[in-house]
């Protein structure tokens, strides 16, 4: 990782990074917000949900820990998927400690094994998490590792539930046990490292993802135009463009008498006055960019993949 130590924080405490992947709708970003205990990273049951690198802090008085939440790795169909699976693949790279998610309720599958096949090259330590284990059984679970044992060794093995919160912190406790003495990477109070630009982006998108189906949730990409800010009225005034790949997913996206895309709005408003602590005025609009997602240059401009 390019970091550099906070010169801020000299204090030696345990301090490293962890990369959690796997296939898309592992659970990895769910994990990541249940470790941190906030919203950082977006959500949803679409597969490719996240598409960038994001790094996560989870900091306490005798650790640092930073978390890579990383786009699911996946057979790329476009542009776009190739560089999902190569931010993800990069981020095995330069950490302390990799963990490998296998959704317990998925049936271990040749993509399972394609990452596993690339965890198995990292010099890192090594940690199998079988996630969503709250809908599983003892048996089920047993098989998801047998399963991921025969293609990686791993050097500790923890299933857990982000949702219902079990085992998120034996997770922790045991990626800490990994990591070595050193300074803090980040600042105590950041919880990560997205611009607010990004988020703002982000959360819009997952609101999207939440109330489109098929191919619509992935021909969406979202970027923030313009934001002011009013201190007299403690207000955000931010304009955000959607953009889609066909008319057809504008209507959609826009709805009935322009529905669709206040619901939108209304929901993204919620999280946006959470992130940013004051008033947000939000103004939407939807465009059509044909093929974006085979353009290398408009994929970097949104800041996917490994971003601009
Ligand atoms: N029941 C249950 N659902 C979970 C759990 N963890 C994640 N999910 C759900 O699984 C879906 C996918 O979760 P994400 O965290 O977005 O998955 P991801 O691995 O980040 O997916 P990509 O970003 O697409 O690679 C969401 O609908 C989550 O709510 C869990 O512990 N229990
Ligand atoms: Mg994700």
């Amino acid at each position: 990782m390019a970091a550099k130590a906070h010169p801020a924080s000299p204090d030696d405490v345990k301090s490293g990074f962890v990369a959690l992947v796997g296939r898309p709708n592992a659970g990895k970003s769910t994990l990541t917000n249940a470790i941190v205990g906030k919203k950082v990273s977006i959500t949803s049951d679409t597969p490719q949900t996240t598409r960038q690198r994001l790094r996560a802090v989870l900091d306490r008085d005798d650790a640092q820990l930073v978390i890579v939440d990383t786009p699911g790795l996946h057979k790329p169909q476009d542009t776009l998927g190739e560089e999902l699976n190569r931010s993800a693949l990069r981020s095995l790279e330069d950490v302390d400690v990799v963990a490998m998610l296998v959704d317990a309720t998925q049936p271990f599958g040749r993509g399972d094994e394609w990452v596993a096949n690339h965890v198995a090259k990292t010099r890192a330590k090594r940690v199998l998490v079988i996630t969503k284990v709250e809908l599983s059984t003892h048996v089920a679970i047993e098989k998801q590792i047998e399963a991921a044992k025969r293609c990686a060794e791993f050097d500790e093995v923890v299933p857990l539930s982000a949702v219902a919160g079990f085992n998120v912190e034996a997770f922790v406790e045991t990626v800490v046990k990994y990591l070595p003495q050193g300074p803090r990477w980040f600042p105590r109070d950041m919880s990560s490292d997205q611009s607010v630009e990004i988020m703002i982006a982000e959360f819009v998108r997952e609101k999207i993802l939440r109330t489109t189906r098929d191919e619509v949730p992935h021909a969406v990409g979202v970027m923030v135009d313009d934001m002011t800010y009013d201190d007299r009225k403690d207000l955000y005034s931010i304009w955000v463009l959607i953009y889609v790949e066909r008319e057809s997913q504008k209507g959609i996206i826009i709805g009935k008498g322009g529905e669709a895309l206040k619901a939108v709005g209304t929901e993204a408003r919620v999280d946006l006055e959470r992130l940013l602590g004051a008033e947000v005025f939000l103004n939407l609009s939807v465009k059509v960019k044909k093929d974006w997602r085979r353009d290398a240059s408009q994929i970097r401009r949104f800041g996917y993949g490994e971003g601009a």
